[in-house]
């Protein structure tokens, strides 16, 4: 029998965990080392995994994510494959935004029901992490699950983040808490070896979290989506109650993975990238990364010192140190700067000659950073301009702020400066 799979990732609610990165764009278009967004993340995955119909759900369309996703993912003709995004909308019936994961996919049930679907993969739009799909659904398949979720063997320490789960000797999921803490928490240690892991491994990660992705039978998530209208979760509604009444299996991923939904989480990660052995390879051949092909000239560099550093294409950078740092798209360095630990994403554009005259004639810096400038452990989203003699260092190491009209934010220890924003000459932060 020919497989009716849809993917959909959930592309993100309301976004304030990777503010202000997500104040003018949805989750998904969040840029990602230096020439990626999110999203191309599970679309490559479920790519590389012959999954080709899939649905970016997000709570809000962003010029920037329909642009990404129109010019990057086009099938085909003889393919069926499509990449399609939908967007939380108001309807007579239903005036609300979508309330949770869960509810994110029920509102959207109008939308796939036509596709005669049996199986749906249930994926998330802020991971770091490549996986066979094939490998998870076969899983699904061998067990008769109505469920499947994908589960990481996991330390104390970041355990109350995830929903943690317990199974039987067979598989079968048996308990399942959302974030539990205190006694809760404790209450969910497992025996890992029993998962393969060795015994030291088995030690330092003795729970079983969930990855927060879901293979469902079809009928099996419909049914449960139309029981109970205040089931708005997957991990603190949904999942428990499939467990009471269905087959719920668990699938052990083993590699690296990784959720950067936060700004501290998605620096790291980002930062990691730059090491020489990261924990993600960008350079796997057999799985790629895709991306929008943007036919950029490759990157010039003059009388600089780089080093553990990652320089996307389109770049022009001039007597700059720079260490352990994303050097986004189009980027432009000023000589004399010092850039270390710190990501920046670039620009959409270049600028023209003349704008970059009328900028100077009104006194703005053009977009790039300028001359002498030192920026030290933080993000600079796209299109920044910063002036010369600026001083991006969190000298009073502040662990969160959020700077004047908003011109930055201070996150986790993190400086940030939002999209388009402007820091003139000389500023120090
Ligand atoms: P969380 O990551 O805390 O836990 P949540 O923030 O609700 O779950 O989001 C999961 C995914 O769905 C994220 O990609 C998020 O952006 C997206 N999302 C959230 N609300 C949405 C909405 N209203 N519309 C569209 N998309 C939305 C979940 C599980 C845990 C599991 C972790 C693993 O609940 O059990 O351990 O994921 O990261
Ligand atoms: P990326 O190249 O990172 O994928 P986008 O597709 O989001 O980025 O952005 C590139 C787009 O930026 C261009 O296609 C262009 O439409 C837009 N853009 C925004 N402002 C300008 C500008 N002032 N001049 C030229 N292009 C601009």
């Amino acid at each position: 029998m020919k497989r009716n799979l849809l993917a959909l990732i959930l592309g993100g609610g309301a976004g304030t965990r990777l503010f202000p990165l997500t104040q003018r764009r949805s989750k998904p278009a969040v840029p990602l080392a230096g020439k990626y967004r999110l999203v191309d993340v599970p679309i490559s995955n479920c790519i590389n995994s012959d999954v080709t119909k899939i649905f970016v759900l997000t709570q809000y369309n962003s010029a920037s994510l329909n642009r990404h996703i129109a010019q990057t993912y086009r099938f085909s003709q003889f393919s069926d494959g499509f990449v399609e995004i939908l967007a939380a909308e108001q309807t007579p019936e239903n005036p609300q935004w979508f309330q949770g994961t869960a509810d994110a996919v029920r509102q959207v049930l109008p939308h796939i029901e036509d596709w005669r679907v049996d199986t749906l993969l249930i994926l998330s739009g802020d991971h770091l992490y490549r996986m066979d799909y094939r490998d998870f659904i076969r899983r699904h398949d061998e067990t008769g699950a109505d469920v499947t979720i994908s589960v990481v063997p996991c330390a104390m320490e970041a355990a109350s983040e995830f929903g943690l789960l317990k199974t039987d000797e067979t598989g079968r999921v048996i308990e399942f808490r959302e974030k539990p803490r205190g006694h809760a928490l404790e209450e969910m240690r497992v025996d890992t070896r029993a998962f393969g892991l060795g015994e030291e491994e088995a030690a330092a990660r003795p729970f079983l979290a969930s990855m927060g992705i879901y293979v469902f039978r079809y009928e099996k998530l419909v049914e449960l989506l139309k029981r109970d209208p205040s089931w708005v979760d997957f991990g603190r509604e949904v999942i428990p109650a499939a467990i009471r009444c269905s087959n719920v299996q668990a699938y052990l991923f083993n590699g690296y993975w990784e959720d950067i939904g936060t700004i501290s989480a998605f620096y790291k990660a980002n930062l990691d990238l730059t090491s020489p052995l990261p924990k993600f390879n960008l350079f796997d051949a057999d799985a790629p990364i895709y991306t929008r092909a943007r036919y950029l000239p490759p990157s010039k560099v003059h009388n600089c010192e780089i080093t553990d550093s990652i320089i996307s294409e389109g770049c022009i950078i001039n007597g700059a140190r720079i260490r352990r740092s994303i050097v986004g798209l189009r980027s432009r360095i000023e000589s004399g700067t010092i850039i270390e630990e710190t990501i920046l994403m670039g620009a959409d554009y270049f600028q023209t000659i003349d704008e970059i005259e009328t900028d100077h004639r009104l006194g703005l810096p053009r977009i790039g950073i300028g001359e002498g400038s030192v920026i030290r452990h933080a993000i600079v989203d796209k299109n920044a301009r910063i002036g010369a003699g600026v001083r991006l260092i969190n000298e009073a190491g502040l662990e969160h702020a959020d700077g004047p009209d908003g011109m930055f934010y201070i996150r986790d220890r993190i400086i940030i400066i939002p999209k388009n924003a402007v820091i003139p000459d000389g500023t120090a932060i």
